[in-house]
């Protein structure tokens, strides 16, 4: 299995984030795919090569380009303003305002385009955030050029944002991009499978009205757990995707037996929908010694994840997302790999 990998994940590098009324270091920081990178060239996955730059218009296929225009000039709008720290956004239009007119000044867009304060934007964010993703849209690539797996290791994550708002340490969604370009160029099904201890809201949102992307979650339940405002079992999908997404909530304290039953009934509905293509998002913050999760899987448990994505039988792309627990998330991401390739 070839890794897709860009040192450009490093520009992006958030100094603080709110944690319990703190300001805190962030956890999404660039050690984390440091490790993943060691642990994949240990273990003789496969080669790791570098991304192909996609054009601007793979990003808005799935977020609009009002969205993606923010991306691009928020740090330079804040640097106008004289300062030098990350710009965070600190208002949100919340029940009661208005959401139809976006703000001019970079705090109100800041808000306007965010669901929360955990995405820092610094000077590098950009080149980064666009690097993930053409992290992601390479690996897509080589599903169509006809290998069976690819591994995108892409930071910053992306399955919290939606087509138009960044949030939970994600800007553009890796996943969702790569699985439209895979729509785009020949799969006429594709499931999305999101193993992230953290609902893949972002991806949820972006595919809910369409039957052509199904989307798969397992994670914390949302009544206990971030991102709280979606991810909850009776969400299926509407119109044409009515029963193309499918949300499997599990309490904090889940075992690695109880999560790979779950497990069994995402990739059940999956072989059901019958789709061309697989895209996963990979994250391995369902470990039992992360510091911001609650489940409790271990070593083995992320192999059977792969073997059972593998029982799919489907060309797979696996895209990285969170896993903060940061010396072993290395080791966790390869068990799954190996699990699959096995
Ligand atoms: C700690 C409280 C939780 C936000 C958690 C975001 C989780 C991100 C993730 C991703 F895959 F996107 F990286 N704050 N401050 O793991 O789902
Ligand atoms: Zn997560």
């Amino acid at each position: 299995m070839l890794t897709i990998y860009s040192d450009d994940h490093r520009l992006h590098h958030g100094a603080a984030e709110l944690y319990r009324g703190q300001l805190v270091p962030c956890f999404e920081m660039p050690s984390r795919a440091d490790h993943v990178l060691d642990a994949v060239r240990e273990s003789g996955l496969g080669d790791v090569v570098a991304p192909d730059r996609f054009d601007r218009t793979a990003l808005t296929r799935v977020h609009t380009d009002d969205y993606v225009a923010f991306l691009e000039t928020a740090w330079d709008e804040w640097r106008a303003l004289g300062e030098t720290g990350d710009a965070l956004p600190y208002v949100w239009p919340a029940r009661g305002l208005r959401r139809d007119v976006p703000p001019t000044h970079i705090d109100g867009k800041l808000g306007f385009y965010a669901i929360d304060a955990a995405v820092p934007i610094t000077a590098g964010t950009w080149a980064a955030v666009r690097s993930s993703a053409d992290v992601a849209l390479t690996g897509a690539q080589r599903l169509i050029a006809g290998d069976h797996s690819a591994f995108a290791l892409c930071r910053p994550p992306g399955h919290h944002a939606g087509a138009r708002a960044m949030g939970g340490f994600c800007y553009l969604n890796n996943a969702a991009i790569a699985a439209q370009h895979l729509r785009d160029h020949g799969a006429q099904r594709v499931a999305i499978l999101d193993v992230d201890y953290h609902h893949g809201n972002g991806t949820q949102a972006i595919f809910y009205d369409r039957g052509d992307v199904f989307f798969a979650s397992l994670h914390g339940d949302p009544a206990v757990e971030y991102p709280f405002f979606l991810g909850y079992a009776d969400e299926c999908g509407v119109g044409a995707g009515q029963g193309a997404n499918r949300n499997f909530p599990l309490p904090w304290g889940t075992t690695g037996p109880e999560y790979l039953a779950a497990l069994d009934g995402a990739i059940a509905d999956i072989a059901a929908f019958g789709p061309d293509m697989v895209v996963v998002s990979l994250g391995v913050d369902t470990f039992a010694d992360d510091p911001i999760s609650h489940f409790k899987l271990r070593g083995d448990d992320f192999v059977q994840i792969g073997r059972r994505i593998a029982s799919l039988a489907r060309p797979t792309l696996f895209v990285m997302e969170g896993g903060y627990a940061v010396a072993e998330i290395g080791v966790n991401v390869v068990a799954v790999l190996t699990g699959f390739a096995a």
